[in-house]
């Protein structure tokens, strides 16, 4: 379906200018005043489509923040805005560890590593192709820090599966799928470090953020961090909240197989990426695929367990190609049903986050129902890769009904459409752009 976008591609330009931080952009202009790992990804991926230094200069700026050992923080403290978020630096203390960087302030986690997908949208987009080489030879070097980090550190089985500690770094953070983790972890309010939500006093409804239960979790981990000075080992041994999910895996996995490309365009050796590639997949297959609810699932390390809460990250092995044939039909099966949205559902729209007929949907509450642009997006490409057209077309047409709609909000009603967080949300105007301008080219 073609659609007349021209005004809302212009208001989703104003939102991205708006949000300009002079070097690199944020997420929101109140609730989120720093920058944040992957939302730069979503958001040089929609820049590349018509400003290809402003999608340049977000990752570099990005990367300017990169840990010694390699790892890309969460956040990227906005030095103008401090006092706005919590957590911030004071918190944090990650200058405890020797691995961090100079010149900048950040948090102590990361996030799902979109950031080599971006940098090839980037190198395909450009206008100015030699000017995007010349950037690329200084990204790439950084995107492979980035991606070995993953490999050294955060996977020590050497399983090809990269853990995340923490809810935040899954990016989906109070998805219904960590309930059980979280409730594991025993929290003793008297030795919790003192803190203060800053979330609630923007204008977002409560009932549409996390619970204070899961706060007082997000800050036992960050203490328990900073405790260990950031480091991985002692980390790992203590740390109650040890995730192998599939959303990172296959956001992780697609990444080597876009950086593998770049590698070649560069005429580098390519065979480690590849490998990481292949063997990611193989694992997300062979650990995470849980056929008869039909999608695959959480490993919780610490409980070693898997845990099959049925959420949208459960059909992103799409995205990096690791399901078969067969697989990646009762993956569809299961997005094609009321669960998720059908087809033939013209009430809903797609794809809400969690089961919408699963026993945890909030409806309004953040990860726990909502449908969101960036996981609209990422299964978009994956449903295009398994040649699910029909349903990447509703995927595609629902994130440009809901924008049109209801603006350039943070989250959306899967029923009723009704926009919630907060308004003006980087992600969702940027990703909008991408699928609006792809009409273009
Ligand atoms: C914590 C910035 C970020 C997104 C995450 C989203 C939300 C932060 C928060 O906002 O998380 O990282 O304070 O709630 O869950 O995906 O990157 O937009």
């Amino acid at each position: 379906m073609r659609h007349d976008l021209g005004d809302l591609v212009s208001k989703a330009k104003g939102v991205l200018d708006g949000n300009w931080l002079g070097a690199s952009t944020k997420p929101a202009p109140d609730l989120y005043p720093h920058q944040w790992n992957w939302d730069s990804g979503f958001i040089a991926i929609g820049s590349a489509r018509y400003n290809q230094k402003r999608a340049q200069q977000e990752l570099s700026t990005l990367f300017k923040a990169q840990w010694k050992n390699g790892m890309l923080p969460q956040i990227v403290f906005n030095p103008d805005a401090l006092g706005g978020y919590f957590p911030e630096p004071d918190f944090w203390q990650c200058d405890l560890s020797p691995n961090y960087p100079e010149g900048v302030e950040t948090s102590g986690i990361t996030m799902p590593p979109v950031h080599a997908m971006a940098a090839l949208r980037i190198f395909e987009n450009a206008s100015d192709q030699q000017e995007a080489r010349q950037w690329l030879e200084d990204m790439y070097p950084k995107l492979l820090a980035l991606h070995a980090y993953f490999y050294r550190e955060r996977d020590p089985q050497k399983e090809g599966l990269i853990y995340i500690r923490h809810p935040w770094e899954s990016g989906m953070d109070n998805a219904p799928t960590w309930d059980s983790p979280l409730k594991a972890i025993r929290v003793d309010k008297s030795k919790l470090p003192a803190y203060e939500r800053k979330d609630l006093k923007k204008g977002v409804p409560a009932e549409q953020r996390p619970s204070h239960d899961d706060y007082d979790r997000y800050v036992y981990l960050v203490d328990l961090f900073r405790r260990h000075r950031y480091d991985e080992k002692a980390i790992y041994e203590e740390c109650p909240f040890l995730i192998q999910g599939p959303l990172f895996n296959a956001i992780l996995s697609k990444g080597n197989e876009d950086l593998a490309e770049l590698g070649r365009v560069l005429g580098k050796d390519v065979g480690q990426i590849e490998e990481w590639h292949q063997q990611t997949n193989r694992a997300m297959r062979s650990k995470m695929w849980h056929e008869e609810h039909g999608a695959y699932d959480i490993f919780d390390l610490r409980a070693d367990e898997r845990i099959g809460t049925l959420i949208a990250a459960g059909f992103m092995p799409l995205l990096s190609g690791a399901p078969t044939e067969d697989e990646a039909q009762v993956l569809y099966s299961i997005l094609e049903s009321k669960a998720f949205c059908s087809l033939s559902d013209e009430r809903c729209y797609s794809i809400p986050n969690y089961n919408l007929e699963g026993d945890f949907l909030d409806a309004s509450n953040y990860w726990r129902g909502p449908v969101w642009i960036n996981t609209n997006w990422l299964l978009l490409q994956g449903l295009r890769r398994y040649g699910f057209q029909e349903k990447a077309e509703r995927v595609k047409n629902d994130m440009i009904r809901l924008v049109k709609q209801f603006g350039f909000h943070e989250y959306f009603d899967p029923f009723e459409g009704a926009a919630y967080g907060t308004d003006n949300f980087s992600w969702t105007a940027a990703l909008f752009l991408d699928v609006a301008l792809e009409e273009e080219a």
